[in-house]
């Protein structure tokens, strides 16, 4: 069997008790954040979704044909790569099984690649035996009502068992293939290719990271760069500039990175565990997903920062629990918190009120 098979949740009759895999944090209730991009492109006439590729028979069909081939209700659990989770999202659609069987894969299709009607023609890919077992679904309907554009309205994928970066927005195409295609976010971002949340898949490993990248640290100054799982953990970076660098997944455990400068930087689920960030500055830059666990944030500055599944105050993986350092001096958009799930909203704000020498804004 495969491995995803046994975490899914479609059962209609069975309400499974929703779990929480590896490092994700429940979303606030009531909140579903948008992530990735927010808009599809202008379509003229109807919407249509394609099938292609290694098939007997390549079709195009309306989101009525769609309807026709057996649409139903899936309830199932997703998480997103950048740690907020939500139980028991309920779905309708049409499977995915119904759609290709239609469309007759051949014998040497054994991949699935979905293409979005997007700005950047953003792509995701299955191997197709995971997408027909883990009951993937043509989704047009969230909670008994018409998919709203900006989560993929129309008509968007929705993969039970892996991270939400699976679930194509503004599906227009499906391309059964031979070989593998590499998605979008699994190309520029580095994200794992299976995906499995409960096996904590975020990034794909990396091999060679490039030479140059010591001479950056040791000159404190990796303004701009895109460095895949910088390994920075326990080093002297005080006052490290770092503006606009992308550094998902970046190791900076136990750093001194007093006055470091990440504004406008891409940090999602960056390491920055028991580091002295005093002074750091995070302004407009994107932390979702960030482990601030044990962290010195006295007087640094989160303001315009994306704060979606930080930890300051819970422990990821069961450790004790470990609390950032947060005053009064430590900054952030009083608006900005409410994308924090509740346990992380109520701890900043209570920290943010008492202690540190200047105010808060
Ligand atoms: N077309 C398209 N689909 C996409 C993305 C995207 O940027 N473009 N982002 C993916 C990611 S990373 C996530 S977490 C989910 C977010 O879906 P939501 O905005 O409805 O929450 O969509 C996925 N599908
Ligand atoms: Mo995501």
């Amino acid at each position: 069997m495969n491995a995803f098979s046994d975490r899914r949740s479609s059962d209609q009759d069975a309400a499974p008790t929703p779990s929480l895999p590896p490092g994700q944090q429940w979303a606030a209730a009531e909140k579903w954040p948008v992530v990735g991009e927010r808009a599809s492109l202008e379509r003229c006439g109807p919407w249509t979704v394609g099938i292609a590729g290694r098939v007997r028979r390549p079709q195009c069909l309306t989101l009525t044909q769609l309807r026709e081939l057996g649409w139903h209700q899936q309830r199932l659990d997703v998480h997103c790569v950048t740690r907020w989770s939500k139980p028991q999202m309920l779905f309708g659609g049409v499977p995915l099984a119904r759609v290709l069987a239609l469309a007759e894969p051949l014998a040497t299709a054994r991949f699935v690649s979905f293409i979005a009607a997007s700005a950047r023609r953003h792509d995701t890919s299955l191997p197709l035996s995971d997408a027909l077992a883990s009951e993937t679904l043509i989704a047009d309907e969230f909670a008994g009502r018409p998919l709203e554009p900006q989560h993929g309205g129309p008509l968007r994928v929705v993969v039970p068992g892996r991270y939400f970066y699976k679930s194509l927005k503004w599906l227009v195409r499906i391309d059964c293939l031979a070989e593998d295609r590499l998605g979008f976010w699994e190309r520029t971002a580095g994200y794992h290719n299976e995906a499995d949340p409960w096996r904590s898949q975020r990034y794909a490993e990396v091999n060679d990271p490039p030479a140059e990248v010591e001479a950056w640290l040791v000159g404190r100054d990796v303004t701009g760069r895109s460095i895949r799982g910088l390994a920075a953990a326990e080093r002297m970076l005080e006052g490290l500039r770092a503006q606009s660098a992308i550094l998902r997944d970046a190791d900076f455990r136990r750093a001194q990175l007093r006055g470091a400068d990440f504004s406008r930087a891409n940090l999602s689920n960056a390491h920055f565990g028991d580091a002295d960030l005093q002074r750091a500055r995070f302004v407009e830059a994107d932390v979702e997903g960030a482990d601030f666990t044990g962290a010195d944030l006295r007087n640094a500055d989160f303001r315009g920062a994306s704060l979606l599944g930080v930890t300051f105050c819970s422990s990821a993986e069961g450790q004790a629990s470990r609390v950032a350092r947060i005053d009064k001096s430590t900054r952030f958009d009083t608006s900005s918190l409410n994308s924090l799930s509740a346990t992380e909203e109520a701890f900043v704000r209570a920290a943010c009120a008492c202690g540190g020498g200047s105010s808060a804004s």
